[in-house]
């Protein structure tokens, strides 16, 4: 393995000639004159100058071999330099290199936008399969969309949250190449679109392998109707071109939540439509030998990242028969062993149906094609004797809407979840119908992290010490090396040294945290983080009603024992979500009353991260003592947050669901904090259960709980709070009171706090759990989730 990793070899002298060079042709002023962004651009020309003569050598050496293809609407890949620097093993020569010449390689680095094309833990999978793809020389490509706007940037005034643009390559964008000659025309019932292709290079770790990330961008076919033109119609032919780039315009800013609007089914249909006809006519060019398409298989796997990109489906097949000729069942046979699907939750509102006349509106004949594989479905179901009834859970189409889950799992190899107990909940109870049919289909691929950005790039410290410990850096190719590092379990200087490098860490991240958000924090508290999308299930409100019930307590009780600790929470709401813009407006209104109360703020502190993304990630993950996973049991189909933080060696507190399941397993429930209801349990109370009763028996409950609607808190007459307490407590319109079970869990929850804040003090054993924990990690690198990808399910 380590014969065949080949270090760029970086030609100090020419490097820098190149660099100065690059910076004066681009601004056209001398060196002095240039500005840090100027600088950043010139980084980023140098290096994808190293990279080209690999990139196509990469390219020209897979064309006729089987590829994967990775389909996803989101790649949340965050900022490249430092990353890349890093995979070309370059990283610490270019910042010394920069500091001869006066240059601060931090100061430049926050010049990059991150490209937030993602909304959270969906894209950011899609972007450390990426990574890990090439780390691992396997040849996956990624299609998605160049979104002109990302996520939107999160500001918080006044403690509520608001949205801001996040034009992020609008000073340019250094990692991509556009791609003009591999242009496509994309058809919708109304309206004629091109599709440029921006490549980004994907590097992988040390070793030449270079990927390619293929997002589309949508513009006029042709840039203005000189029809209108001519007849001084100017605003008609600037309309046509707005409605074209209205399509790839802006990144939709919910996740879990599906949004049945037509220009969301316009992007998927957009991408897709691009990259399949991108791979026919790439397979036309390079397979003249092996021209049948029934061969199009042996060449060709994609993967589709959960229900977004379905829509290709339909469109291989339209593709096939209508453009070029090719009999419709065998087009079904051909595009049925081509795809294999993800599926990325379990709950309802994120699985997509798309109403019959949506889909008519934007690709007709990929509704045909979809009727004619549900007739198909149909009847042959009728022809095993089975009545309507029993079918109607396979239609694809019922009622007008057509099921795009349905439609995948019939039409796919592979049908997988993303940790084992997601897996089950798929075979046992969303998918169920299907498993009993296809069992063979069904399959696990546990979710994992790439350590490069998560530990190499964003933890140099820890990255250098256990490189130390371990005598050299085979773990960065190999992270189940890790294992190795429990033979210092008994070694007290190398747990001292642990707790020292967490503690550095934080006051990093202290001082960082003093800059951005202007609160000060104690980097010898306990840091206990959740930084996620907020989502009820995710249940950052247990958090807080719990930091309101802890402020209570010491307030009745100053002496009590309790070890100074700092909350810190971070995360986006969708901006339709009212419940979970009020949970954010709480986490700020309490931190405002805490932090500004001096009988208690120099134990208890709140920190609510404005504008969390992969770029803060990176300072927080590494830093954080405990790492908050407390989703409801059976909500959280994995969790990749929380595999970050296992690898920086925080302790998980969590719930029994998703992958923290597994985290405990691989590093002990003795090494971690678990509480909480299992899914079995909620399964079977689910109908009896009542949030009143805890409210009443459980006066901790209830203290927090009231506080909501007390007057102690104020929720400026937006009634937030008041919603968040309805939601709890009092049953209303068909919605259960407190369906995600805060209540039933919450005395638990607390009782394992009370317990970490005992057990935080002896320093010794937390660094050895700690250590446990970064030592068992090496399962959730996703190096080994893709290397199960490419072996089960895409043979290469
Ligand atoms: C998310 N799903 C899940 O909610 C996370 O638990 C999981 O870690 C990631 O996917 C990655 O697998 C979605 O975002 C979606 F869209 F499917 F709801």
């Amino acid at each position: 393995m380590k014969e065949e990793i080949m270090k760029i070899k970086l030609n100090k002298n020419k490097f820098m000639e190149d660099y100065i060079e690059n910076l004066q042709r681009i601004t056209l002023k001398n060196f002095e004159d240039t500005s840090d962004k100027d600088k950043y651009f010139a980084l980023c020309d140098t290096i994808m100058e190293r990279i080209n003569q690999e990139w196509r050598d990469c390219k020209n050496k897979t064309k006729k071999t089987k590829k994967a293809y990775y389909f996803s609407a989101e790649f949340l890949v965050g900022r490249s330099l430092g990353n890349n620097l890093i995979n070309l093993g370059i990283y610490d020569e270019v910042k010394e290199l920069l500091d001869e010449i006066d240059i601060d390689f931090e100061s430049i680095e926050n010049f990059e936008d991150d490209a937030a094309l993602g909304n959270g833990g969906l894209g950011r999978l899609a972007a450390c399969f990426m990574d890990s793809a090439a780390s691992q020389k396997i040849d996956m490509y990624g299609y998605g969309v160049r979104y002109r706007e990302g996520l939107f940037k999160q500001k918080i005034e006044n403690g509520f949250q608001v949205e801001e643009g996040d034009h992020w390559i609008k000073d340019g964008d250094g990692w991509s190449i556009r791609v003009e000659s591999d242009s496509k025309i994309v058809k919708f019932r109304d309206q004629t679109v091109k599709a440029v292709p921006y490549d980004m290079p994907m590097l992988g770790f040390e070793n030449g392998q270079v990927n390619t990330l293929r997002l589309w961008q949508s513009e006029p076919f042709e840039e203005f109707d000189f029809s209108y033109f001519n007849n001084f119609q100017y605003d008609k032919a600037v309309e046509e071109k707005n409605r074209a780039e209205d399509i790839t315009r802006v990144l939709y800013p919910n996740d879990i939540q599906r949004e049945g609007k037509v220009l969301r089914l316009k992007q998927q249909y957009f991408f897709c439509s691009a990259s399949i006809q991108d791979l026919v006519e790439k397979y036309k060019k390079y397979f003249e030998n092996d021209l049948q398409f029934e061969n199009f298989p042996k060449y060709h796997v994609i993967q589709l990242n959960d229900t977004h990109p379905i829509v290709a489906i339909p469109e291989l097949i339209r593709v096939l028969v209508d453009e070029n000729g090719i009999d419709f069942d065998r087009a079904v046979e051909i595009t049925k062993k081509t795809f294999a699907f993800t599926n990325h939750t379990v709950l309802q509102e994120a699985l997509e149906t798309w109403p019959k006349d949506i889909m008519l509106e934007v690709c007709p004949r990929c509704f045909d094609i979809i009727e004619k594989i549900n007739d198909k479905l149909v009847e042959d179901f009728k022809a095993k004797g089975l009545s309507e009834e029993a079918i109607d859970p396979y239609r694809i189409i019922r009622y007008d809407q057509i099921r795009m889950a349905n439609l995948a799992i019939v039409m796919s190899i592979s049908v997988n979840g993303v940790a084992k107990l997601h897996t089950k909940i798929l075979k046992d109870d969303t998918f169920n119908h299907w498993y009993k049919i296809m069992p063979e289909k069904f399959n696990n691929k546990t979710n994992g992290i790439t350590p490069r950005r998560w530990l190499v790039y964003s933890n140099i410290r820890l990255s250098n010490f256990i490189t130390d410990k371990l005598g050299s850096d085979d773990w960065k190719y190999d992270l189940n090396k890790l294992k190795e590092l429990e033979k210092y379990l008994e070694d007290d200087k190398v747990l001292e040294e642990i707790n020292q490098i967490k503690y550095e860490n934080k006051k990093d991240l202290a001082r960082y945290i003093l800059e951005q958000e202007n609160i000060v924090i104690n980097p010898d508290s306990i840091f206990d983080i959740q930084i996620k999308r907020i989502h009820e299930y995710k249940r950052q409100h247990l958090n807080i009603l719990h930091i309101i019930n802890l402020y209570h307590r010491i307030k009745k009780n100053p002496d009590m024992n309790f070890y100074p600790t700092t909350f810190i929470l971070g995360g986006k709401a969708a901006p339709g979500y009212f419940r979970a813009k009020a949970i954010i407006k709480l986490a700020n209104e309490v931190a405002r009353v805490i932090n500004k109360d001096p009988d208690v703020n120099k134990k208890l502190k709140v920190v609510f991260i404005e504008n969390y993304r992969v770029s803060y990630g990176e300072k927080l993950f590494p830093a954080a003592d405990i790492s908050e996973q407390i989703s409801t049991a059976g909500k959280e189909a994995s969790g990749t947050g929380n595999m970050k933080f296992m690898l920086n060696g925080a302790l998980t507190l969590g719930t029994y669901d998703g992958a923290n399941i597994e985290i405990f397993e691989k590093a002990g429930v003795e090494n971690n904090y678990i509480f909480g209801a299992k899914v079995e349990e909620l399964n079977s109370i689910r109908d009896s259960y009542s949030p009143k009763e805890y409210y009443h028996k459980n006066s901790d409950i209830k203290d927090a709980v009231d506080s909501l609607v007390s007057g102690e808190l104020n929720d400026d007459n937006s009634y937030m709070f008041l919603d968040i307490y309805n939601s709890l407590i009092n049953p209303q319109g068909g919605e259960k009171a407190d369906s995600y079970f805060l209540l039933k869990d919450f005395e638990d929850y607390k009782k394992v706090h009370e317990k970490i804040n005992e057990e935080y003090s002896d320093r010794k054993t937390w660094a050895r759990k700690a250590l446990k924990n970064i030592a068992n990690a090496g399962y959730f690198s996703s190096d080994r989730t893709i290397l199960e990808y490419a072996k089960d399910i895409w043979k290469i």
